[in-house]
Formats: structure tokens, sequence, C-alpha cells
């Protein structure tokens, strides 16, 4: 069993990921996946019920932090991914904790509230076998925050005695955008350097490179394999932008199961979701 956490700043993505997850044993019929995705508990289940209205139809997701009061209100999803590699399948266990993106962001400054260190303290614990880090800005300025972020949030490894045997994926999310859709085949070099270099400096400074990777994800996609527009619609709503699928029937997911099936088993896989 395969126990992961995702954390990344406030909208980056993180919830959504795991509601397109949640949702894929509703479409598996729908083409001829190297992946299939079986829902383990309620929470998961309501999640997938859930996806239906925040990525077909817009319907806005509630930022994670505002139901969350005590650390038992975080929701914990469980699937089993099955990957077909060659004529062989691999069945992979997740157990996936989302935190609010609050956490993340206030790791830069420290915080006084107390379940920030209880979120932190289940985040590296021993059993997690590793971070999913959904980052997903690169305008100016942004690779100093995330790189001191990351900082505080090596130091909290370090602390915990993680620095050497926690794997982290770090990901560059909402990658349909169109400067960066063109980076996702190689990420590392194409996004990270390009865009977060500080960022990629501190991670690799700190993480043995085994347990180090970069990916791109992008829960909505693009319209079609020669067709990079991307298959998503973004609207103002009151707290700020709502994205939501374009073509529900063109719906591929960029990256999703890569990222996961490494954090979970060391192995990488070589063709995209
Ligand atoms: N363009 C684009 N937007 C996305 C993608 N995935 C999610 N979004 C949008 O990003 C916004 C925030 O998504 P959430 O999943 O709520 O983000 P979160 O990281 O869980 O945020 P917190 O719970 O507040 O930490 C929503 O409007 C989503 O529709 C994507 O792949 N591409
Ligand atoms: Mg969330």
């Amino acid at each position: 069993m395969g126990n992961i956490r995702v954390i990344g700043p406030r909208s980056s993505g993180k919830t959504t990921y795991l509601a397109a997850l949640a949702y894929q044993p509703a479409r598996n019929h729908h083409q001829n996946q190297n992946f299939q995705v079986h829902t383990l508990n309620d929470d998961t289940k309501q999640l997938a019920e859930k996806a239906e209205n925040i990525i077909m139809e817009g319907a806005s997701l509630e930022p994670t932090n505002n139901y969350v009061t005590t650390i038992d209100d975080l929701r914990v999803y469980s699937f089993q991914i099955e990957v077909k590699k060659g004529f062989s399948q691999d069945k992979i266990n997740l157990v996936v904790r989302d935190y609010p993106g609050e956490i993340f962001e206030e790791l830069e400054h420290g915080s006084s509230n107390p379940l920030h260190q209880e979120f932190m303290d289940e985040c590296l614990a021993k059993d997690v076998t590793g971070c999913l880090i959904l980052l997903t800005e690169w305008k100016q300025g942004t690779d100093r925050t995330y790189s001191r972020v990351l900082k505080r949030f090596i130091d909290q490894m370090d602390k915990h005695e993680r620095s050497q045997d926690l794997r982290l994926a770090v990901v560059m999310s909402k990658c349909e955008r169109g400067e960066l859709w063109p980076g996702r085949l190689d990420p590392e070099i194409d996004l990270f350097d390009v865009h977060l270099p500080e960022t990629k400096k501190t991670l690799q400074d700190a993480i043995p490179s085994k347990n180090l990777n970069f990916y791109a994800l992008s829960t909505f996609g693009v319209l079609g394999r020669n067709n990079p527009r991307p298959n998503r619609v973004e609207e103002m709503g009151a707290d700020g932008k709502n994205s939501f699928l374009r073509e529900t029937n063109r719906w591929r997911p960029y990256g999703l199961i890569s990222p996961l099936y490494w954090l979970s088993t060391g192995k990488r896989i070589k063709y995209e979701s």
C-alpha cells in the first residue's frame, strides 16, 4: 500500500486532480487506456460524484480548507490503479491525503496554527512513501517563493528524518497552458530549468536524485493529439478564476498516472497517459 500526500499552493489543482482520478472508473470504457482506476472507499466515491459537476460543468470546487477544522476533516482517498505494461500488469494501491494549499504557503513564514504542524507530522510520517508537489505559477518572482517554501519543507523533512527516504514528484500543473504545453515532454529541462531554476536547485541540493523527479500534469488536457488548443474554459467566478472542460467527450487528461506510479513503486512508466 503506497501512502502518498498531495501538497502545493492554493488553487494549484490538487483536489481537481484527485477528482479526475476518482472519476476514471466511470469512463474506462471510453478508450483503450493504459491504466484502470478503481476507487476503494466512500470518500473517493463521493469525490467521483462531485467530479461530474466540478470537471464537466465548472461548478466551483470549494477550497479544501473551508471545511477543515481538525485533521480528521481531511479526506483520505484510496485507489487501486492497474497499469498495463506490455503484456503484464502492475497493480498499485494508493492512499492519498489531500491537504489545503494554506499548509504549503504558510510554511514560508511559519504558522501559529497548531493544526498545521499536525498536518506536517502526518505528511512526513515514516509510512508515507512519497509526496506529490503541485506547483502552478511561473511568472516573475514565483521561483523565489517556491524555492523558499520548499527549503522550509526540506527542513521539516530533515526534522522528521525523511530527507533520504521520501520520494518527491514535483509537478507543473495545468500544463495545457500554451506556454507550457510544448515543455511537457521533458518537464525537468523545458519547464523547471526554464521557469523554476532556483526551485529545482533547492530540491536537487537536498534530495538524493533517485528520490526526485519532475513531471507535467494537466487534468483537463488539450483538444487532440494534433490540436494543442486547451480543452478548457476559464471563467471569472466570485473568488477568482474557475476552469472547466470545454469538450467533455474529448477529455484526455495529461500525466495523471505517471507521478503516482513512480511515487509508489520507484519505477518510471515510459508512455504518457
Ligand atoms: N487550466 C487548468 N485549470 C485547472 C486544472 N486543474 C484544476 N484547475 C482549476 O484550478 C482551480 C483550483 O483547483 P482546486 O483543485 O480547487 O485547487 P486546490 O489545489 O485543491 O486548492 P486548495 O484546496 O485551495 O488548496 C479550479 O478552478 C480548477 O478548475 C488544469 O489542469 N488546468
Ligand atoms: Mg483542494
